[in-house]
């Protein structure tokens, strides 16, 4: 198939193909565009710079590169450590053989290297005669497989590259089929995804944080999506967000902007400390982030996997120590996993790192896990969320009892609404300061009020908690159920828990109900914390005594749509209480006037 795309494509000098042709009639052999690669081969041996590999032509004004993936394992280090993954994988399936075993190993493969968009091409249509009932069953048969691997079929062709029956122009010995040629699949293809480059979301690569003449350069490469001067841009998975003040290309070159593909060093309106590894998104569109990953890799190395080893994973321009454990099956740990094997993964990471859960829309989804020396495997980040599959189903055989108090009358009780002030931020920012005083002003008033302090909490209810990201989820997701309780109870719920990801406190807006769920960011900068530490904490953590403490080796990420921000190094307790109390009233949970009583 080669061969006939780089002959019909006009890449091959008449002379080369006469001498083809004239070494096949002295074997006494049809010419065949196969031998043109042998060929090709020879000359490439001798110096001559044409890849038999790879072949770059031009058809319709749109220019494609082929790559022929004879199945080789280098073959897949070469396509995973660079950005060059393919935008469209050509399953070729011989008419006469059919469907292989090897052909679901091909098939997995591009789901590793995130080519989910399939076109399954029946070659040697003519040893089968162009017979269409032949034809119809391997296409039912392929198109199965590529549906059963979660890949989308885009086209499925009978075709002869040895004739060039429907590899560029549709032949005439196929008339049953009513398709169009496979280049014509392709270049809609090709088009469709021209469209769909302009909706990508914008991701960039940090690489580097340059200082010139006083000014912090932040370098990286753009790999989806576009960015201009004035946008908002979010930093993961540290959480940190600023704003694009100007975009430049060295040498010097101020931009008006910057699209996929460029290299840029980008200037904030702020100063914010970040490292090389973290992914530039808009605040809306942020990456998930997380230090344990289910993952799909194949193995690369002649070396076998080892569970017990600690090997180094590589995401953008991320890299991280992670551990490798099987999850698919009992039996992956008994026996070796060598070269060019595929398994379901749990990773766990030294620290966490930012990912798209799909390579839609520009998602950086792929991985790849090194040694020492070598590349060890590839691998793409499973769709689902490891810690959503946690969250228990309820048994359907358990129903909900209704109580006889219900939230009306609770609230009529009480004389005032139920709702939930969710106070988040770093370790001695102030949360449980706040919601002591919140909690006296509030019953003093005679309101009905429930402070649910995280630490507290964790002596008890969360006791079996530590502090991984699986663990802080689960912290989180009790606390909400809690909250949700007694808001449904008629009081008014304060509660103090770091819940340092975004992706957590959605889930606990999620469980709590957005109308009652009122995010309250009680900003305070590290070092502030840090001065203050109150528990001896980031003491303990700077001397590595606890290990991922937020705000130091664990990252905090700031809400971006918090109900209200409390800055606690710049206001005093007073303040902030009356700012909630205020926004308690702002939103009719409680009424302007109450008696006051002291107890
Ligand atoms: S969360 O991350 O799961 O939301 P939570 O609010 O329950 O945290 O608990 C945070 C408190 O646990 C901190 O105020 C601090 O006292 C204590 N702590 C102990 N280890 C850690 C750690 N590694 N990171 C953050 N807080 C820690």
């Amino acid at each position: 198939l080669l061969g006939r795309w780089l002959i019909e494509g006009g890449r091959v000098a008449a002379d080369q193909i006469s001498k083809v042709e004239r070494i096949c009639a002295e074997k006494g052999l049809p010419f065949e565009p196969a031998f043109l690669m042998d060929a090709f081969e020879e000359e490439q041996s001798q110096g001559v710079s044409i890849d038999s590999t790879r072949a770059q032509m031009e058809f319709g004004g749109q220019n494609y590169l082929f790559i022929d993936v004879p199945g080789h394992l280098e073959f897949l280090k070469n396509m995973t450590s660079g950005a060059s993954g393919a935008e469209l994988g050509i399953l070729l399936i011989d008419a006469a053989e059919g469907v292989q075993a090897q052909t679901a190993m091909h098939l997995r493969i591009l789901s590793i290297l995130g080519i989910v968009n399939v076109v399954v091409a029946v070659n040697k249509i003519d040893k089968i005669a162009y017979q269409a009932d032949k034809y119809l069953k391997l296409m039912a048969q392929a198109e199965e497989l590529v549906q059963s691997l979660k890949l989308h079929t885009v086209g499925v062709v009978p075709i002869a590259a040895l004739t060039g029956e429907n590899v560029l122009y549709k032949g005439d010995k196929t008339n049953w089929y009513s398709g169009g040629s496979l280049l014509e699949i392709i270049a809609g293809h090709a088009a469709k995804r021209k469209a769909s480059k302009a909706v990508e979301q914008f991701r960039m690569l940090l690489q580097d944080i340059y200082k010139l003449n006083d000014e912090r350069y932040f370098l990286g490469s753009v790999v989806s999506g576009s960015v201009r001067p004035g946008d908002s841009i979010y930093f993961s998975p540290s959480g940190k967000s600023s704003k694009v003040e100007s975009i430049a290309k060295f040498p010097n070159m101020q931009r008006s902007g910057a699209v996929e593909g460029e290299s840029i060093a980008i200037k904030l309106t702020d100063q914010i400390y970040v490292e090389r590894g973290e992914i530039i998104s808009r605040p809306d569109q942020a990456p998930d982030t997380d230090s344990e990953l289910r993952a799909t890799i194949v193995w690369l190395s002649p070396h076998p996997l080892r569970f017990d080893s600690e090997y180094l994973f590589k995401i953008g321009t991320a890299e991280v120590l992670c551990t490798v454990d099987a999850i698919a099956t009992e039996d992956a740990f008994n026996k070796p996993i060598v070269n060019g094997e595929i398994l379901d993964v749990l990773l766990k990471l030294s620290h966490p790192v930012a990912f798209d859960r799909t390579g839609e829309t520009g998602g950086i989804n792929k991985f790849v896990i090194c040694s020492t020396y070598e590349t060890v495997a590839a691998g793409v980040i499973d769709s689902q969320n490891l810690h959503s599959i946690k969250i228990p189903i309820p048994n359907p055989n358990v129903r909900s009892e209704d109580g006889y108090l219900d939230r009306t009358s609770c609230e009529g009780m009480h004389g005032h609404k139920g709702t939930v002030l969710w106070l988040t931020g770093l370790s001695g920012a102030g949360k449980s300061t706040i919601a002591k005083a919140l909690e006296k002003t509030l019953f003093q008033r005679q309101y009905r009020v429930m402070a649910l302090d995280a630490d507290n909490l964790r002596a008890g209810l969360c006791a079996d908690l530590g502090f991984t990201t699986e663990e802080r989820s689960e912290n989180i997701r009790r606390i909400a159920e809690m909250a949700k309780f007694c808001a449904n109870k008629g009081f008014i719920v304060v509660v103090a828990c770091l819940s340092p990801y975004q992706r957590d406190r959605e889930t606990a807006r999620n469980i709590i109900g957005d109308s009652d769920f009122n995010e309250i960011f009680i900003s305070c900068s590290v070092e502030v914390c840090k001065s203050r530490d109150p528990k001896g904490l980031y003491d303990s953590a700077s001397k590595g005594t606890i290990k991922s403490f937020t705000g130091l080796d664990s990252p905090y990420q700031v809400p971006l749509s918090a109900t209200l921000s409390l800055d606690s190094s710049q206001m005093s307790l007073e303040q902030e209480v009356a700012v909630l109390i205020s926004l308690l009233k702002q939103k009719s949970i409680i009424e302007e006037a109450s008696t006051e009583k002291q107890f």
